[in-house]
Formats: C-alpha cells, structure tokens, sequence
C-alpha cells in the first residue's frame, strides 16, 4: 500500500496523477518498480517499448529440461487525473507474491516473470496496448508516425525513453516456455462491493472499439457572422456527442463516450472552425458494437452534411472481446475458495493487457473490489485486507500451478 502511494506520487502534473507513455514520470516509476524488483530477488530489463520486466527464476532442475515461466503483471500508465491503483496494483501485487517465495527462500518448477507495461491506457497517442503489443509480437511499425498532443511522433518518444522502434519486435515474448499471464486489477465496477466480496474471477473483457474525429467548419467573428450562415464545428460536435448518448442510452449492454474534445482556435468571440473529439464504443457482443459504432459513424457523416462542414473520422483501435482461459479462471477459483472466500464470476467493461497477451498465452484475471466501483478518478481506493486476499489467492494460484507443472 506504500508503494502504491509512492507509485500515486509520481506524476507529470503536479495537481493530479497523471503518467503517460514514454514520459520522464514514467522513466521515475520504472525505477522504484525495478528497485522493488531487485529487493524481491528478481533480475529486472527494460525493453524498447519501456515494458519493465522482472524474472524470478525456477528451481534448479536436474533433468536439464528448461522451466516454464508464470507472467503476472498490469499497466503502470495512468489516465489523466487518475486513481493510484487502475494499473499499479497489479504489479505490486506480482511483486509481493515473487517477495514471499524469495524471503521463504523457495523457488517455483517455473519460473515468474512480473511485467509493468509502458502504455494500457493509450492517453498520449490514442491507441492502447503499445506495451503488451511489443510483448505479444503484434505491435505495427505504422504507430512509429502515431502523434501526441505536442506533435511528437512515437518513434521518437521510444527513443527518447531509450529504446528503438525498429528493435520492438525484437521483443516479443516467444510463448514456448509461457504457462500463462495472470493479471491482478481493482474491478472499476460496483458488483464486488454491491455482493461484499474481495475480490472475483473474471470471465471475457468486454471488447472496445476507438475512433478520432473532426468536424471542419468555418471560424469567424462571433459578433458579426449571421446564425444563418455560421458553419459552427463546436455546434456540430455538440450533436454528435447527445448522438452518442443517445444510441447508448437505448440500447442495452452499450456503453458509448466522448472523452476528449478540443475545438479551434479556442476564443471567446470566434466562431469555431474545427472541432477534434474522442470517441469510445464497448459491448461484449462484438456484432452489436460494430453496428452501433458504423451508425454511429454514419450520424457524423449526417451531422457534418447538414450543416455544411467537413469531416474526419480515424478508426484507432478495435479490440474483440475476449473470454478469459477457463482452466486460468477455474484455478483461480479453486484458489480463492481455499483462501475462504465465495466465487465470483464477472465481466470486465474495462480494457486490460490480458486483451493482447491473449494472442501469446492463456490468461485470467482477478478482480479486487475498490470502493464505489469508482475508477479512472483520483477518488479510486482499495482496502488493503482485500489487497491481502488477492496476494493470497495469487500465492495459492502459482501453488496450484506448482502441483500442475
Ligand atoms: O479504457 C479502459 O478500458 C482501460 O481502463 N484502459
Ligand atoms: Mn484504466
Ligand atoms: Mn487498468
């Protein structure tokens, strides 16, 4: 819990939590990560994304067959003013659990790698997974041109944190030695604490689907430009975004959101010319989140006509849902009732990791109750006796796995 404090206190925005992609405050988390690494009897790398990956090694063998390696992990970027946990937690809790068998002085048939990837949340160039792509060997050298908000592109930010795009497939983890990635995370929903259980099992992460787009229109004087012949792009967005509401709000199981919205030039008394706007679309039935998302794309189009502008629309990523490995989810169950505790099955609304290290590996997740549910706001808390059940049952899970391999 002090590290995730810690971890809560290293920011690029002295006024709230903010750790993007390939940024100085994520070179400094990287640092207290590897240090705890290193305490836990872990060797520790970094490789040309920024993932930084500790490797706790198997028992000796005797038959001179090669181990097999556990992955656990999670994300350590954050959103914009975010919470300390969505992320951290989940490396931390790998931490703990590799920390048990080094002070008990025991070593696993397989050995355990704990990954904090560089980039989940996708804040700085709109596109997530950057981390767990290069992991997986599914990272596209086209994100290289990828821009942020200052205009750098993304090559140049792996550089600059150290690394080397054209060396990013040089990382992919090969998946001949992987029994699997197990990640920790709070919930970021209301069921565990609504049911008053620790933690629960994850069974598919809802898929999501991201778009960027602008609306062009003509910026004038706003003192002096008739409403009748105004081609307003803030009005436009404005539209777009009650569209969004809208549709989600008729159509169950849909979530939809505009989080970003930027409008030019950005004066009181100028009409705006251009608009730029984020757009997220989920559901876990992946037909009806493509319709929703072509209706919604179509609506834009509709908007833009009307009222005489211009528009750009950038599909950034489109994620399947994706079910979780019934053997992952059935030991974690087996793990978290032998801790004591009931079992619970949920969904995850939430995009994680596990969405790309599905192509490389089995995974699950374990889901830690966080009060309210509330996430992605610096309000987001755990209660450490919870933290304690999900290291516990972690504990059990690689135990379980210990009799399996
Ligand atoms: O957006 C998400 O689902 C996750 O928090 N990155
Ligand atoms: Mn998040
Ligand atoms: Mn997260």
């Amino acid at each position: 819990m002090q590290r995730a404090e810690i971890l809560g206190g290293i920011s690029e925005d002295a006024a709230c939590l903010t750790r993007r992609f390939g940024t100085p405050s994520m070179a400094e988390a990287n640092r207290a990560v590897a240090g705890w690494m290193l305490q836990a009897g872990m060797s520790v790398r970094q490789d040309n994304i920024g993932n930084i990956i500790g490797r706790y090694e198997a028992a000796q063998r005797t038959d001179g067959s090669t181990p097999s390696t556990m992955i656990i992990g999670s994300h350590l970027d954050t959103v914009r003013d975010a919470g300390k946990y969505d992320g951290p937690l989940g490396v931390l809790v790998g931490i703990a659990c590799v920390q048990a068998l080094h002070d008990s002085g025991r070593r696993l048939p397989f050995a355990i790698e704990v990954v904090g990837f560089a980039d989940e949340e996708g804040l700085r160039y709109g596109t997530s997974y950057l981390g767990s792509k290069v992991f997986a060997g599914c990272f596209p050298s086209e994100y290289g041109e990828l821009r942020d908000d200052d205009d750098v592109a993304l090559a140049s930010a792996i550089t600059a944190f150290g690394g080397d795009i054209s060396a990013c497939n040089n990382d992919k983890r090969s998946p001949d030695d992987l029994l699997g990635y197990c990640e920790v995370h709070i919930e970021q929903g209301p069921v565990l604490e609504h049911e008053n259980l620790p933690v629960g099992i994850v069974s598919a992460i809802s898929g999501q689907t991201r778009a960027r787009l602008a609306f062009m229109g003509m910026s004038g004087h706003a003192g002096t430009v008739p409403m009748s012949m105004r081609h307003d792009a803030l009005c436009a967005a404005a539209e777009f975004v009650l569209a969004v509401e809208s549709l989600a709000q008729q159509t169950s199981g849909l979530v939809a959101t505009v989080g970003q919205l930027t409008v030019q030039p950005g004066a009181g008394n100028v009409i705006p010319g251009h608009a730029t706007l984020s757009l997220d679309v989920r559901h876990i039935d992946n037909d009806i989140r493509l319709d929703m998302y072509n209706r919604l794309r179509k609506q834009a189009e509709a908007i833009s006509e009307r009222r005489a502008l211009t528009f750009d629309w950038q599909l950034m990523q489109d994620n399947i849902s994706t079910p979780c490995s019934p053997q992952f989810a059935a030991k974690l169950a087996h793990a978290v009732e032998a801790a004591g505790y009931p079992v619970r099955h949920l969904a995850s609304g939430a995009g994680h990791d596990g969405v790309i290290m599905s192509g490389l590996c089995s995974f699950g997740m374990l889901f830690v109750r966080c009060k309210g549910g509330v996430s992605h706001n610096p309000s987001e808390s755990v209660m450490v006796e919870d933290v304690a059940v999900a290291i516990d049952v972690m504990n059990r899970f690689l135990e379980d796995f210990d009799a399996a391999v």
